[in-house]
């Protein structure tokens, strides 16, 4: 997809990336040209964010947002969702710095926006597994993590957790990103879920996942249990919706039946 009418955002979050960034930002570009870069640092010890910066000196389709200290992918995310709303941006990825993700696959999701207004890369589309390298404990834990999610909110997914996105911009304009709260693996979720309620169409992307080489992972417990609570919050806050609709008379968008209705 070439289309010059297309202004994306490939959203990076990093910490601790120094041995993945630079080749990460020359493989974004050579597949996607036509595209920006937005690394959000937390202030990496490892000297990530200097790096970017002598990069984006010379490149100016890379940009970079330095936070203090490591404040977690949610926030990370919504800043530079944010900065790409105040701009013309027309869609926005997610992605990780760890190489997880195959640059390679950003025009295949991008050409999906075609269809969906989010599409979303899936390890595990259909039950197919397309995971390079994972220890059985993580495919396990994601594995079970998505059907959770999918028998408590009932998100038709099947891989609810997955970092590797495409955004319409639309979509971006409309999820109240100003009160999401999650953090890590629920971030994924809490937006697949607020973003199918509001109608819009998610789209699985079958993808090749592989663990990382370089760096070190940050996934955490705290990480998991956000994820576990959270679950339960999003079903009650649905509740509490529905009920809204019931009183009012009103009725739901229905997921994928009313791509337009906004
Ligand atoms: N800005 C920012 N980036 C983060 C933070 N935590 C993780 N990241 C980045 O988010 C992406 C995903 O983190 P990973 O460590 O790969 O976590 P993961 O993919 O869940 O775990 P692994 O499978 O072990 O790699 C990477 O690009 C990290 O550098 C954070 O608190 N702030
Ligand atoms: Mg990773």
């Amino acid at each position: 997809m070439t289309d010059t009418a297309l202004k994306p955002l490939v959203c990076v979050p990093t910490y601790n990336e120094r041995e993945n960034i630079e080749k990460l930002i020359n493989r974004i570009l050579e597949e996607i040209p036509f595209a920006d870069i937005m690394i959000i640092d937390d202030g990496s010890p490892d000297g990530t964010g200097g790096i970017v910066d002598k990069i984006a000196s010379n490149e100016p389709r890379l940009h970079c947002i330095h936070r203090e200290g490591k404040q977690g992918l949610g926030t990370a995310y919504i800043a530079a969702f944010k900065w790409a709303l105040e701009r013309d941006y027309t869609h926005c990825f997610e992605m990780d710095a760890d190489f997880s993700h195959d640059p390679k696959d950003l025009p295949r999701l991008l050409e999906a926006t075609k269809d969906f207004d989010i599409a979303i890369g899936s390890r595990f589309y259909a039950g197919r597994l397309s995971i390079v390298n994972w220890p059985l404990s993580r495919l396990i834990l994601s594995m079970a993590a998505s059907l959770y999610v999918r028998v408590i909110i009932g998100i038709p997914l099947w891989d609810c957790t997955t970092g590797f996105k495409c955004f319409r911009r639309k979509v971006l304009e409309h999820l109240p990103l100003d009160i999401v709260r999650s953090e890590g693996y629920s971030f994924q979720i809490d937006l697949n879920f607020r973003a199918t309620r509001m109608g819009f169409r998610v789209g699985e992307i079958p993808i090749i996942f592989a663990d990382r080489t370089e760096g070190g992972s940050k996934m955490s417990k705290k990480i998991v249990f956000e994820a576990i609570w959270r679950v339960w919050q999003l079903r009650w806050n649905g509740f509490m919706e529905d009920l809204g609709y019931f009183f009012k008379g009103k009725r739901r968008p229905m997921p994928g039946k009313e791509p337009d209705h906004l």
